[in-house]
């Protein structure tokens, strides 16, 4: 049984970390699986949107830690390297929009990866561990750098030494995730996002992504700058000309991601 699956509906791709008797905890395996759906999914045209989700209970407990201690396992630079940073690249590099879709506890770098995609929805019986400093680490996978974007500097200062776990509803108003939703609805609810998604002009998305990325490291003059080079792009799609059309004409776009 392959550690990740992939599947392809109504322009949606679904990755599903699958590990469940781990809680899809990270192998090598596991996170070279995933960085080649995340490649697959990036280059197929009839993907528009990306759900990331976990099977079973939990969405990831991070890195699977009997492998680190395997006799022949990856040291932290590989893994760290070759693992993870490679995923957290992709994503926010993909220019399609990435949905976590956090089913259950999302711990460690596993809590990391679902906070770097572009929108994250919760089950309510979720939750959040920056479970790093337990085992003496420091947050990895862009968890210093996005959570304190993400919370402000004291929250993710006290998540990231105390290890809390953090559910999901708390999770929500702290600003560090989208949305929460019931468990009974919660994976009919995660379709209907991606649904939207799929259909929204996604050119004009992933440069709302540039530009957002941009937006951490650039000062206000060059993000104006950066806001009208990447308008001048949006200008150019087909998706930005059926948009106006369809408002002037009172009907509903059809975009097409062109
Ligand atoms: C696991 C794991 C796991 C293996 C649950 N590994 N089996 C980067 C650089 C280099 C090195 C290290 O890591 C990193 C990045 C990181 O991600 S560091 C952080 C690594 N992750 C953790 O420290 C989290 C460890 N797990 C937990 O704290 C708990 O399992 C959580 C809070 C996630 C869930 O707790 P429970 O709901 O009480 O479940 P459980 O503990 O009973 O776990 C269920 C099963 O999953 C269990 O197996 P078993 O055979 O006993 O049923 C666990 O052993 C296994 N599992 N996490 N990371």
């Amino acid at each position: 049984m392959s550690s990740i699956l992939f599947e392809i509906k109504d322009s949606i791709g679904l990755i599903t970390l699958n590990r469940a008797e781990k809680y899809n905890a990270f192998n090598r395996e596991m996170a070279l699986e995933l960085q080649q759906k995340l490649h697959e999914a990036s280059i197929n045209t009839d993907i528009r949107c990306i759900m990331i989700t976990g099977a079973g209970k939990a969405f990831s407990a991070g890195q699977d830690l009997d492998e680190v201690v395997a006799k022949d396992g990856p040291d932290i630079t590989s893994i760290l390297e070759e693992h993870y940073n490679p995923v957290i690249r992709q994503i926010r590099s993909l220019e399609k929009p990435v949905l976590a879709v956090v089913n259950g506890v999302a711990a460690g770098a596993g809590a990391n990866i679902a906070l770097c995609c572009d929108i994250v929805i919760a089950a309510r019986s979720s939750s959040f561990i920056q479970a790093f400093s337990k085992i003496g680490l420091i947050p990895d996978s862009g968890g210093t750098y996005f959570l304190p974007r993400l919370v402000g500097w004291q929250k993710a200062s006290a998540l990231a030494m105390l290890g809390d776990k953090v559910p999901a509803d708390e999770a929500e108003k702290m600003g560090m995730i989208y949305k929460v939703f019931d468990d009974a609805v919660f994976m009919e609810e995660a379709y209907k996002l991606a649904g939207v998604l799929a259909v929204m002009p996604t050119k004009g998305l992933a440069y709302t992504k540039q530009a957002l990325n941009a937006s951490f490291c650039n000062n206000y003059n060059e993000q104006l700058i950066l806001e009208e080079e990447l308008q001048e792009k949006a200008g150019q799609t087909a998706d930005y000309k059926e948009g106006v059309q369809a408002f002037l004409e009172k009907r509903k776009p059809i975009f097409k991601g062109e």
